[in-house]
């Protein structure tokens, strides 16, 4: 079987030599060396070159490298007809979790208000509420998001959840689809974004959205940068209507410079490393999977192109 390491933006020999020394039976070309389009088979892709993935007519399975299959169902030449398998890895939900419980935790305990306040050398004081008494939203309560709300369920806050579909998970609350959406954002103090971007999901957090929580609320964005209306986001900051934002992702990434994010007082911006694929696990759980599909099983976590995740 030929398999094609299609990742421009990361190191194409370490995925082809990891998959390798777990499967020796594979042969693993790494883009832009495809040899003969006709032998690819399967193309493990991440920020691929949209138009390429319609270059071979064998290609009968793509993986992600990433849990987000946007990038790759945004290329028109993507063929829907050929099974997408997403990034499945709990690796990837520790590091998640890591990186919620420090952003949810800094906006808790105000931090970059005393970050501001030691910037003018000044001792003061505030009382803070008791982590069962501030509300963290979730939204999006897959991999990632529903391994977030417990955590942050065991750090002792009131944690509400948002999907599409209900789901019960035990000590939350959840709320689901457009008809719960108010009900969920009425509540939630800290609002952490954990969603795939979709049609559906493109642009949540905008002043809608923002108008329904209440005055004082923090955004947490780990997710895409596609969720956020970044205007929206700046005038809800600049009103007090929210007091803070940790971003992660953005809609063009590396951020641009001179983008209003860098500079804001009330922004914290990090280079969308909330979590990482990392090499190892990841690449043993690919080869895993194709060894079961090889020998006649199905494929495990492939994502429905309509729906979008
Ligand atoms: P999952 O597919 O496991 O979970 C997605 C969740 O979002 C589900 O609960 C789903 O609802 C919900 N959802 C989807 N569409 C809607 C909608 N229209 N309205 C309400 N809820 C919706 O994804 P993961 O948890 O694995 O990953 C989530 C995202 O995190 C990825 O798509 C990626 O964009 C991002 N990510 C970011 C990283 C970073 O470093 N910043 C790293 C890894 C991922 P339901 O349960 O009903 O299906
Ligand atoms: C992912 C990411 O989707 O790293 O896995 O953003």
């Amino acid at each position: 079987m030929v398999l094609l390491v299609n990742t421009p933006t990361e190191n194409g020999s370490a995925w082809r030599d990891m998959f390798l020394k777990l499967e020796p039976s594979l042969e693993v070309r790494v883009w832009p060396d495809v040899g003969d389009p006709a032998d690819v088979e399967v193309v493990f892709a991440w920020r691929h070159v949209h138009g390429d993935l319609a270059r071979y007519p064998s290609l009968r399975a793509v993986f992600s490298l990433g849990a987000g299959v946007d990038g790759v169902l945004a290329d028109p030449a993507f063929p829907r007809q050929v099974p997408l398998v997403r990034m499945v890895d709990p690796n990837l939900g520790v590091l998640m979790t890591e990186y919620v419980l420090a952003a949810v935790l800094r906006h808790h305990c105000e931090l970059d208000h005393y970050h501001r306040l030691q910037q003018a050398a000044r001792w003061e004081k505030r009382v803070r509420p008791f982590a069962g008494d501030r509300v963290v939203g979730v939204m999006g309560m897959g991999e990632l998001g529903a391994r977030a709300a417990g955590a942050l369920l065991g750090l002792g806050f009131s944690v509400r959840g948002w999907s599409r579909r209900i789901r019960t998970l035990p000590g939350l609350e959840t709320f689901a689809g457009e008809a719960g959406l108010t009900a969920f954002l009425a509540g939630t103090q800290i609002l952490v974004c954990l969603l795939p971007l979709t049609a559906q999901t493109r642009g949540i957090l905008c002043a809608s959205t923002f108008s329904r929580m209440p005055r004082g609320s923090c955004v947490v964005n780990a997710a895409r940068g596609g969720h956020v209306l970044d205007a929206d986001l700046l005038a809800a900051l600049d009103s007090g209507h929210l007091s803070g934002a940790t971003l992660d992702v953005f809609e063009t990434e590396p951020l641009p410079a001179g983008h209003p994010f860098w500079s804001h007082p009330r922004i914290l911006v990090t280079p969308h490393i909330a979590s990482v694929t990392s090499l190892p696990t990841a690449a043993a759980l690919v080869v895993d999977n194709l060894r079961q599909w090889r020998a006649g099983g199905a494929l495990r976590n492939v994502v429905d192109p309509d729906r979008g995740y």
